[in-house]
Parts: C-alpha cells; sequence; structure tokens
C-alpha cells in the first residue's frame, strides 16, 4: 500500500467512526446521494423532494406520514462546510413563481440538510419521545463517477486506450491530426500543451453532443473554476520510444496523475464514499425519442455509471470504501408526466431492462434495488380524446414555445421492452414500429393549499424505498 492510500483509509476511518458515533448514539444521519446525466432530472427532483417533505400532505405513501409520526421537517445548515450548499430557495422560487419555469442548470456537486422529527414507530415507540433525523442529500453529476476508470489506467495506458477508441470518430479528426503530429518526447512547451488540451476539450463537447457518453475526463467538460490549471492540461498522445525529463510526454504523464490524485480521488473519497442511499435518475423517456443509437448509448454509460456501485471491480475504490457500501439504489425514469399513467409500467420495465446486464454481473454487493416511473413536478394532467374512432391517452400541458396549452399522445411504449432495446444494441438508425414524441413542458401554475408540496407522481414512493426505513 502506498503512503497515500494509507492516509486516505485513516481519513475515511475517522469519519466512520464520527458517523458511527453521531449516528448510533445522538441523532441518526441518512446520506442521500441523487445523480443521473446532464439534464436528468437532479435539480428538479432534489427541490421537490425537500418541498413535499417540509409540506407532506401529497406524500401517502411515505409509511411513516402516513402514521402520522412525522412531526415536522426543517433545513438546516449542512455540515460540509466546503461544499457549496444546494440553492433549494432559488430553484423553488423558479418552479413555483406565478410564471413557472424550470430552474438552470447545475454542473457541480452541492448538497442540503433537512431534519425531520419522527416519533419512533414499533412497539416501543410509544414509550419513547420524538427523536431527530437528518437527511443529508448530495447532489452530483453522474458524469464524474464515469471518471472511476481512470483510477485504474496509467497514463501511457489511458493515452492508448483513448486514441484507439476515437480513432474513427469524425468529431476526433481535427484532435487526432494535431496529436499525430506532435512529438512527445520534445521538450515540454505550455503553449503547446495548452492547444492540445483544449483541441481535445473540442472533442469531448463535439462528441457529447452527437450523443457519445464516454467523454472522461469528465472535468474536461465541466471545467468550473479548474478551467486552464495545469490538472486539466494534458492530453492522450501516442507513445513515443523513449521520453526524457522534462519532455512533453513526462509532463502530460504527470499532470495525468494529478489529475486522478487531486480530482478523481478526492470526489470518490469525501463524497461517493460516504452515500448510504442512491437515487440515479434516467431521462429514458428523452432517449427512446432520440432514437436506437441514444438508447444503446445510455445503456452504456449506464453500465459504466453503475460500475462505481460494484466497489470490487476496482482496487482504488475498494480501499477509499473500506468495505462500506451503498445499501439501496433506486433507479428512476424521471419526466413520467409526459406519459399516460397506462403507459407507467412500459416504462418501468424499460428502465429495470436498462440496468439489468449491469446487475446481473454483481449484484451491487448486497445493496438492495429497485426501477420505478416518477415526475418529480408534474407538468401535465391526463386526457382520453377520441381519434380516428380510437380512445388515445393524451397528457395536456402549457406548452415551452408559444406558451399555449395542448394535448399530446407521445406514441405506445412496447410490453416488452426487448423490443426497443434489441433495434438499439443492433445499431438501428431509427424504431421501424413507432415514432415517439416529446414536448417540452412548462411547469404548471400552482395554487397549493396550506399543507401541500408541489404535485408530483411517485415521489413518496421513491421517498419510501430510499429512506423509508430509516423513519
Ligand atoms: N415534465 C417534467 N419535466 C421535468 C421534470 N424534471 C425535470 N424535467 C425537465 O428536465 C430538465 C432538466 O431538469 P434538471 O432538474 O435541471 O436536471 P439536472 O439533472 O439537474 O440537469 P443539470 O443540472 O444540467 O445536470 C428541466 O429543465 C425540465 O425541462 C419533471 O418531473 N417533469
Ligand atoms: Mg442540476
Amino acid at each position: 500500500m502506498i503512503i497515500s492510500d494509507i492516509a486516505d483509509s485513516l481519513t475515511r476511518g475517522a469519519q466512520s467512526v464520527g458517523d458511527a458515533v453521531s449516528g448510533a448514539f445522538f441523532e441518526p444521519v441518512i446520506r442521500l446521494g441523487v445523480t443521473g446525466l446532464s439534464r436528468a432530472g437532479k435539480t428538479v427532483f432534489i427541490t421537490a423532494l425537500v418541498a413535499n417533505l417540509i409540506d407532506r400532505a401529497r406524500m401517502p405513501q411515505l409509511a411513516a406520514n402516513a402514521g402520522g409520526r412525522i412531526l415536522t421537517a426543517y433545513l438546516q445548515p449542512q455540515p460540509d462546510d466546503t461544499v457549496p450548499r444546494f440553492d433549494y430557495e432559488t430553484h423553488l422560487a423558479a418552479l413555483t413563481s406565478p410564471n413557472p419555469h424550470w430552474p438552470a442548470s447545475t454542473r457541480a456537486v452541492s448538497q442540503l440538510r433537512l431534519s425531520l422529527r419522527v416519533q419512533p414507530g414499533g412497539l416501543l415507540g410509544g414509550l419513547q419521545g420524538p427523536r431527530t433525523v437528518h437527511l443529508d442529500i448530495v447532489d452530483y453529476p453522474g458524469e464524474w463517477l464515469l471518471d472511476l476508470e481512470l483510477l485504474d489506467l496509467s497514463y501511457p495506458e489511458w493515452a492508448a486506450k483513448t486514441l484507439a477508441r476515437i480513432a474513427d470518430r469524425p468529431e476526433a479528426a481535427a484532435y487526432l491530426r494535431a496529436a499525430n503530429a506532435t512529438d512527445a518526447k520534445q521538450p515540454f512547451d505550455e503553449p503547446q500543451a495548452r492547444d492540445l488540451a483544449q483541441n481535445f476539450a473540442a472533442y469531448l463537447n463535439a462528441a457529447r453532443a452527437a450523443g457519445y457518453s464516454d467523454c472522461t475526463p469528465g472535468r474536461f467538460i465541466l471545467p468550473g473554476e479548474m478551467e486552464g490549471s495545469p490538472v486539466l492540461t494534458f492530453a492522450p498522445l501516442p507513445e513515443p520510444a523513449s521520453a526524457r525529463r522534462g519532455s512533453l510526454w513526462r509532463e502530460m504523464q504527470r499532470r495525468y496523475e494529478a489529475y486522478k490524485a487531486q480530482v478523481v480521488k478526492p470526489f470518490f473519497r469525501d463524497h461517493f464514499s460516504r452515500i448510504d442511499r442512491q437515487i440515479v435518475l434516467v431521462d429514458v423517456l428523452g432517449a427512446i425519442h432520440s432514437g436506437p443509437k441514444a438508447v444503446e448509448d445510455l445503456r452504456r454509460a449506464m453500465a459504466d455509471i453503475l460500475s462505481a456501485f460494484r466497489p470490487g471491480r476496482n482496487a482504488v475504490l475498494t480501499r477509499l470504501l473500506l468495505g462500506k457500501r451503498v445499501e439501496r439504489i433506486l433507479f428512476a425514469a424521471t419526466k413520467a408526466d409526459h406519459l399516460h399513467h397506462r403507459q407507467h409500467p412500459q416504462l418501468t420495465a424499460i428502465m429495470a431492462a436498462l440496468v439489468k446486464d449491469a446487475k446481473a454481473r454483481a449484484d451491487f454487493a448486497g445493496a438492495q434495488t429497485a426501477a420505478m416511473s416518477i415526475a418529480a413536478l408534474r407538468a401535465t394532467t391526463e386526457e382520453t380524446l377520441a381519434h380516428g374512432g380510437q380512445a388515445l391517452d393524451c397528457v395536456r400541458g402549457t406548452l415551452i414555445k408559444g406558451d399555449r396549452q395542448a394535448a399530446f399522445y407521445p406514441g405506445a411504449l412496447p410490453e416488452d421492452p426487448q423490443r426497443l432495446l434489441t433495434p438499439a444494441r443492433e445499431g438501428a438508425d431509427r424504431w421501424l414500429d413507432a415514432d415517439y414524441q416529446v414536448m417540452d413542458f412548462a411547469p404548471a401554475a400552482l395554487s397549493l393549499k396550506p399543507g401541500e408540496g408541489p404535485p408530483h407522481i411517485r415521489l413518496d414512493k421513491a421517498a419510501q424505498f430510499l429512506i423509508g426505513d430509516r423513519l
């Protein structure tokens, strides 16, 4: 074991002792991770969940709430001083203003603490007073989980693998020309390194726009405050026969290692390793609408993301986790309000089928898993229209474009998910026997009664699966 790993283990050990002390003897803390690829619905989910835990009239499926055992829920300063706070108030204001709109995109990890006063249930519950359970919600981009692979690869391995993978992608042509024209055994030159890194980042952005999800290193796409720093100024190059100290190759190697040590590892050590419960949000409908290629790409991205939840696979992660594991994982197909409820079982079956391979390979080290279709914020109402002698199950909402109401039929999802997943795997260009639509609906203007949170679909069922057993 190298020194830095021992240090990591010690920090983790101290943390878990801290958690155990505050958990077992004082006030229990549940850390709920919320992740998903960009635009999956993380921000809306957290905002709606918190609003509906504070005002609980729409949460009958949360057992502790149905039993009247949740006395109050309130926001508290979150315990991690260096992690940005999830901007709940601003996001809620966007969703519930008289002119409701969706919140802006968020690009980094953030956290919020909601504390619940709960009357213990069970036989002895009545004998004890109420206790406080803290729910720490951590929002982080699913893209960051894709960087896990880097921890196991050296720079020469990563560079060779990446160059091979992108060799025949048109989006990478310009970068590959630049990389192949570079002699990496020459002395290091900062402007040259910067040009290569910028060129590679341009490829990653183009690849992502084209629907690829294997766009790592993750922070190249969303650099934030690290933009232009040495940890983000490297790129995969063809390996020279030999390279001296001070060469471009050696410096690229050093920066790649710094990215792993100072960007990837701290995320897994400080955030990921402490999560107890996890929800993975997936925009399944969006992918189906985009076509078979997007569905296949999503399936692969899910497999890569989920490898983080099978720690045995990665030596570095296994050491960082020290035997701790996520206890429950919920896979939620989001934006289910785009479909009439009669089609929700089909959507849930597709969600489950998308993660089935990853699940079959190893059952997430014993974690309990479930698949669901949810809408964190319901923007539509249901309506059955007569159309050509047939009854069509539609949804009605306010269109973002044009600001008018419309009823809309999204297409019929198949009963058997393989009807979509098989053509996707075989590389079909479009769906043969059906056409699927999605509409951009604006959030509906709300008039909430006292005690009511914003309308949703199955947010209470999701909450019951994720935290219900701990309340
Ligand atoms: N109809 C409907 N649309 C939703 C729902 N949740 C999310 N959306 C749509 O999906 C978009 C993205 O939602 P966000 O919650 O911002 O997604 P995110 O995962 O936080 O996205 P990034 O911060 O960009 O990574 C929103 O702007 C809405 O258009 C929902 O419950 N119903
Ligand atoms: Mg967000």
